[in-house]
């Protein structure tokens, strides 16, 4: 039998350790986005450093050694830890004769693989234009045509970036390109917000999934679609692996008893994530700074899980997510030999897949957005309609009834509301 699958391009990865406790955390990270971008890595280096060295990045001593064994391993590229500089990148390419890739160009073809809707697509094109802008080089056609001449060798790397468009491309046609895409995206943000007004205006609580790429939020949110939404088949997209989801999905939950929230699933968080990443998917972040309530879904079944949550709240720090209150949900426990659902101090242990973990984090998620809400009288005049049909579709109403005065009602409300109907409170 032929075998038809193509063959996937050999890697080399390596990286230069500064004395970093998380070193070896960030390499496999690396060997992890070497395989999300369809390559295979056929081995690695590593070098202790006291500062990277500035035009090659490694020391001539290793850079040979690497070239050796890589070219030994038949690699076609050569993967870096860090984000390099284009004289960096220039300079190795030439002493080693592989293609380089740094960490940062990795993630962002990753990235663009994986995007789908247009949104996505517009951002991560504008972070790659802005990693390429400074990138550009009056010595870039030479150099590209060294790189043609090694054939398809970087998997979907062989256009480098934008494409073999680029050795026309100067500077400001890039610069252009950049703020078509930006106003594309504000045109596009615009519509976003004024979905985010419209549902804001019930002033539904506001509650957004957030963690580490494949920790299992999208999981956790077909979940709850599936146990306490008339939407269940709203479903979003869940599959093993790095950036499966790059949007947000936004879907209300609605529990017994008329308690309902806004829920929101996002792209996931990796260690180093390119800064100009971050800032084009800020419209995407949205949601994660607007949330009164962030569960943060952790791989329980990770060996590195610590360094995963510190992951998460560093990018949430990147993005200007300061005090919001969080659960730290750790997910995957079917992969433990514990017991689960269980719920420890402000943290649950629960799997996704599981029907009575869902409903026990559904539990922990209504105590604390609803913790600060109070059973309220009020005393609504007849003619008050439209205040009676918003605490119906909105509230929990305990008690009502409608006596010659006006309607008697008792009902749980947030502090927001509690001072918007205060004139009301009997
Ligand atoms: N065994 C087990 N697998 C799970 C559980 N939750 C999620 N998974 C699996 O983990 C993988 C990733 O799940 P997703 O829900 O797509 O993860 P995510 O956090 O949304 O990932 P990204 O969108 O890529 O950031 C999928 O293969 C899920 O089936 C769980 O509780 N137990
Ligand atoms: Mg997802």
């Amino acid at each position: 039998m032929i075998d038809n699958t193509p063959r996937k391009t050999k890697a080399f990865i390596a990286g230069a350790n500064l004395n970093d406790p998380n070193f070896d955390y960030y390499m496999s990270e690396l060997a992890n986005l070497t395989e999300a971008a369809n390559m295979e890595v056929v081995g690695q280096a590593r070098q202790n450093e006291e500062h990277i060295i500035a035009g090659t990045y490694f020391g001539l001593g290793k850079i040979n050694e690497i070239k050796d064994i890589a070219h030994g391993l038949k690699a076609k590229v050569l993967i870096l830890n860090d984000e390099l500089t284009p004289v960096q990148i220039r300079n190795l390419e030439k002493l080693t004769k592989l293609r380089v890739i740094d960490r940062t160009e990795l993630i962002l073809e990753i990235f663009s693989k994986r995007a789908r809707t247009k949104q996505a697509k517009l951002q991560v094109q504008l972070a790659r234009l802005q990693y390429e802008l400074p990138r550009l080089h009056p010595s870039e056609n030479t150099l590209d045509q060294q790189r043609g001449n090694g054939g398809s060798t970087g998997g979907g790397f062989a256009n480098r970036g934008a494409g073999e468009s680029k050795l026309e491309l100067n500077r400001r046609t890039i610069g252009k390109q950049i703020s078509i895409i930006k106003r594309e995206l504000q045109a596009i943000d615009k519509q976003e917000q004024i979905k985010a007004k419209r549902r804001n205006q019930n002033h539904i609580p506001k509650v957004a999934l957030v963690g580490y790429t494949n920790a299992g939020k999208s999981t956790t949110m077909n979940g709850l679609l599936k146990e306490f939404s008339k939407h269940s088949d709203k479903q979003v997209f869940v599959k093993n692996m790095l950036f499966a989801t790059l949007d947000t999905n936004v879907r209300r939950i609605d529990l017994e008893n008329n308690f309902s929230f806004i829920l929101s699933d996002t792209v996931g968080f990796i260690s180093k994530l390119p800064h100009n990443l971050i800032e084009s998917f800020k419209a995407t972040l949205q949601e994660v700074k607007d949330a009164d309530l962030l569960i943060n879904v952790v791989d329980a079944s990770d060996p590195n899980m610590i360094q995963m949550i510190r992951t998460t709240q560093n990018v949430l720090k990147e993005i200007g997510v300061k005090n919001t209150p969080m659960i730290t949900a750790y997910n995957k426990a079917d992969k433990s030999q514990r017991n689960y659902p269980q719920i420890e101090g402000s943290g649950i242990l629960y799997s996704a897949v599981d029907t009575k973990s869902i409903e026990t984090l559904a539990d922990l998620i209504t105590k604390r957005i609803f913790s600060n809400y109070k059973k309220i009288n009020l005393l609504l005049p007849l003619s008050a309609g439209k205040i009676l049909s918003y605490l119906h579709e909105n509230a929990q109403v305990l008690k009502e009834s409608y006596q010659n005065d006006g309607v008697h009602i008792a009902v749980r409300l947030s502090p927001r509301e509690q001072a918007q109907f205060a004139g009301y409170i009997v």
